[in-house]
């Protein structure tokens, strides 16, 4: 008779409860492939869920969605969940670089695939397949350069920074891209920066204050990691009797509807898209990495310019997000 040892270990109830359902279907979800989302913070961010959904319809592929609404820690048992119902592989989006070696070192160790999408990690590129994204830095470069050419006959620009979500990749580098490139001009200067956490209503009352505390005509313009952020910004701006666009210039990323609406509004006057739409480019992934092969560490997604001078009802009657 075995004896138990004196040491019991616990597991997390989350943890348990997981892995007693997952032995239960162990049957059903043997070829399946697991979404691990981070959350539904926005329009983009539903936007990405919907494509990994239509693109596993459109493959026939036994798909499974974990959103973690948020919240790291049950995001980091959601992969775990997936690597004891030995799914074939994980797509991740994770929220943010930080905590992942671990149960990526359980993924591998299950020989299960992970497919990083649109954020990536700081643990060992070893540990996961690919990451499909855009260049965000690039991103925060191109909107900068842009503000920099519409303002370069200004003896001075102040500017105010609404951040992604803290220690979220986007907005790391989002803030360097652009820090970097209005630092070569001398008459830019970013007054503050904060983080308004992607959302259009952390953006709102981060744009408020902002204007309360350094004064509504101090600001020239504002700098939104994306456009729900931006769109926030713009209800502040209008409550503040400024004119978003033209008394204070409002650029930003992603290009989500709404976002576009507002250039065509003149109330925004530049974003640089990121694409959320990456559910073909993740399957093919994992359709390769199934198969055994050897894939880029990083595919990068080529993103557009929108701005007051190329935006039309034509090009938002096009759009897919
Ligand atoms: C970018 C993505 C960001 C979007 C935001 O790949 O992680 O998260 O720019 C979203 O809108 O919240």
């Amino acid at each position: 008779m075995t004896l138990v040892s004196r040491r019991t270990c616990f597991i997390p109830l989350a943890v348990a409860a997981s892995m007693l359902a997952a032995s239960c279907n162990q049957k059903k979800t043997g070829n399946a492939v697991g979404f691990v989302q981070e959350g539904d913070e926005n329009a983009w961010r539903t936007a990405e869920t919907q494509s990994m959904k239509s693109e596993a319809d459109k493959r026939g592929v036994n798909y499974s969605l974990a959103n973690a609404q948020g919240d790291k820690e049950k995001q980091i048992n959601d992969v775990r969940s997936f690597v004891v119902q030995r799914v074939s592989a994980i797509i991740l989006a994770p929220k943010d670089e930080s905590g992942w070696e671990p149960v990526l070192k359980e993924a591998r160790d299950a020989k299960i695939p992970v497919i990083l999408v649109d954020r990536g990690v700081s643990a060992d590129p070893s540990l996961y397949t690919t990451l499909i994204a855009s260049d965000f830095v690039q991103e925060g470069q191109r909107v900068a350069q842009w503000l920099a050419n519409d303002t370069k006959d200004q003896s001075e620009v102040n500017i105010v920074e609404l951040e992604g979500t803290a220690g979220a990749a986007p907005a790391i580098d989002r803030k360097k891209g652009f820090d970097e490139e209005i630092a070569k001009h001398s008459n830019m200067h970013i007054l503050a920066s904060q983080d308004g956490n992607f959302t259009r209503e952390q953006g709102k009352k981060v744009m408020t204050n902002f204007l309360l505390t350094i004064g509504k005509d101090k600001i020239n313009a504002v700098y939104a990691h994306n456009d729900d952020m931006a769109l926030g910004a713009i209800q502040a701006i209008e409550a503040a009797g400024k004119k978003p666009g033209t008394d204070i210039k409002v650029v930003s990323i992603d290009g989500i509807h709404d976002g576009l609406q507002a250039i065509l509004d003149g109330k925004i006057n530049c974003i640089v898209e990121c694409n959320p739409m990456l559910g073909q480019d993740a399957f093919d992934a994992v359709a390769a990495a199934q198969k055994g092969d050897t894939l880029p560490k990083h595919k990068t997604e080529a993103d557009a310019l929108f701005d007051q001078k190329s935006m039309t009802k034509e090009i938002l009657a096009e759009r897919k997000y």
